[in-house]
């Protein structure tokens, strides 16, 4: 028999309940939201397999901006791709700490597929979401890397913008960004690596 001493956690009566934690998937069609990885504010589980779907006004694009992602390098990952299913262009497999600053949609909908292994967890993301127009002549705004700066300010197709960095950092790639007929960019926005990434190349 089970013995609880003084009794079990179990039995004790929560007089409130807190928050629910966040669900695993879901369908979102609101304005603008956040989606948060299953288990927030604490770790996520182990072996999920999780979808959300993000739906704007036919139109319309979404735009998602990563306010918080960590999860385990090479075995938790999510996928986000450019449509309404798994079976719509990816637009980045994303896992440990390295994500985009925001992405953008081309369509009305966004699909994002959240799988973890079988062991070893972390605290997952926070993403947020709203529903943007974009102009059909140009690209969204780029961005700007933390530490750096950008030259360039016209956004239309066809255009490019390049960056530097802040002394003592390093730009992570060169390539100017290129404003491309699908509205997006060619290149991820670049990051400004700071002195502690140079020393490994010495
Ligand atoms: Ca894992």
């Amino acid at each position: 028999m089970l013995e609880c001493s003084p009794f079990c956690l179990s039995d004790i009566p929560l007089p409130f309940s807190p928050t629910p934690p966040a669900p695993c998937g879901g369908h979102y069609s609101t304005p603008s939201g956040v989606i948060l990885s299953p288990g927030w504010p604490g770790y996520y589980k182990d072996s999920l397999s999780c979808e959300w779907v993000i739906e704007a006004e036919p139109g319309r694009s979404i735009k998602i901006t990563f306010d918080r992602f960590q999860t385990e390098l090479g075995y938790d990952f999510l996928e986000i791709h450019d449509g309404q299913n798994l079976l719509s262009p990816l637009v980045g497999s994303f896992n440990g700490t390295q994500v985009p600053q925001f992405l953008f949609s081309s369509s009305n909908f966004l699909y994002l597929l959240f799988t973890t292994d079988n062991s070893r967890s972390n605290v997952g993301f926070k993403i947020l979401y709203e529903s943007v127009t974009v102009d059909s002549y140009s690209c969204l705004d780029p961005g700007i890397p933390v530490n750096g700066i950008r030259y360039g300010q016209d956004f239309s197709i066809g255009s490019t913008v390049s960056f530097g960095c802040d002394s003592g950092y390093r730009l992570s790639h060169e390539e100017p960004l290129v404003c491309e007929k699908n509205h997006w960019w060619s290149h991820p926005l670049p990051t400004c690596d700071g002195k502690s990434f140079q020393s490994t190349y010495l």
